[in-house]
């Protein structure tokens, strides 16, 4: 069987996916042979890949989110796509979320601001427990961060389109429950997958329905953001910060405003790389699974996630 890769350290993923499966037979995408391949691990193929390979039993995102794949034009509609879930990203991410909600639950960005003035004054701590957060998007990296803040202290809700659970966090689902976890979250955290319903999804009518002076972690995808609302709500007050790790359009052009603002944090899409050890025994599980047709937890195409 011969699988293709399609990887920035695509040497690395073979050398990784080698180890765990040495009956298959790795090819990277610069070898230079077109002969066919069984499936095909990219991450953000090129359209010419895709359409160069036309019988594919399989492909496997090697990221979690998979709007990148979905939106190429040369996907093949009847072939089916597996995603990473979680495959250690969600510790990274935790980390992140975490740095971003003590950043302004401790304030940091104040003390921030004040260095430049060179001025001491301090700032009354609001308790863990009077600070919820809430997380929009309970995916499998979702559901890891939601449970770690609610274990720090921190009122947790987490928004869902489909109802679920999570122990510890208080959990909502559909659009009108939105508005309840949103009226009572001093840090909005957006996880969603990047989709047709979720797109532009923190507008001016979303952050107006936080308390004034709430802030917003981005980590998920740069899309679900109107940049618009958000600098005005910046403006108004009505936010009094964000961080920021994603962008619709990446990298952030250097003319974005959103480079000139000292409340906005801005990282490099650094959130949560994908560990190469964990996800190539989740890729690897996954091949042998599809391989064998047993079942296999797949893209729903349709819901873009
Ligand atoms: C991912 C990402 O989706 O890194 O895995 O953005």
């Amino acid at each position: 069987m011969r699988v293709l890769i399609y990887h920035d350290d695509v040497g690395s993923w073979r050398q990784a996916l080698t180890r765990r499966l040495p009956q298959m037979e790795f090819v990277v995408s610069d070898d230079g042979d077109n002969a066919p391949v069984d499936y095909l691990l990219a991450w953000k193929p090129p359209a010419g890949l895709l359409r160069r390979h036309t019988q594919l039993k399989g492909i496997i995102n090697l990221g979690a989110g998979v709007d990148a794949l979905l939106n190429n034009p040369a996907l093949p509609r009847d072939v089916p796509i597996v995603k990473l879930r979680d495959a250690g990203m969600g510790p990274y991410m935790v980390d992140y979320v975490r740095f971003g909600v003590l950043y302004f639950q401790r304030n940091f960005d104040r003390y921030l601001a004040q260095e430049a003035n060179a001025d001491w004054r301090s700032h009354p701590i609001t308790d863990k427990a009077n600070w919820p957060v809430t997380v929009l998007g309970l995916g499998a990296i979702g559901c890891h961060v939601a449970r770690a803040l609610a274990a720090d202290g921190f009122p947790v809700h987490g928004w869902s389109r489909r109802p679920k659970t999570v122990d510890g966090v208080h959990c909502h689902h559909g659009a009108d429950a939105l508005s309840t976890a949103l009226a009572q979250t001093r840090t909005l955290v957006t996880l969603l997958p990047d989709t047709p319903a979720t797109r532009g999804i923190v507008n001016a009518e979303l952050l107006a329905q936080l308390p004034a002076g709430a802030s917003l972690i981005n980590p998920g995808r740069g899309p679900l953001v109107d940049v618009d609302a958000l600098l005005a709500a910046l403006d108004t007050g009505q936010l009094r910060g964000a961080m920021l790790d994603v962008f619709a359009t990446e990298p952030l052009p250097a003319d974005s405003a959103l480079w000139t603002l000292p409340r906005v944090r801005i990282t490099p899409h650094v959130s949560a790389p994908t560990p190469i050890a964990a996800a190539a025994d989740q890729v690897a599980a996954a091949i042998t699974a599809l391989d064998a047709g047993k079942p296999v937890a797949t893209v729903d195409v349709n819901a873009g996630y």
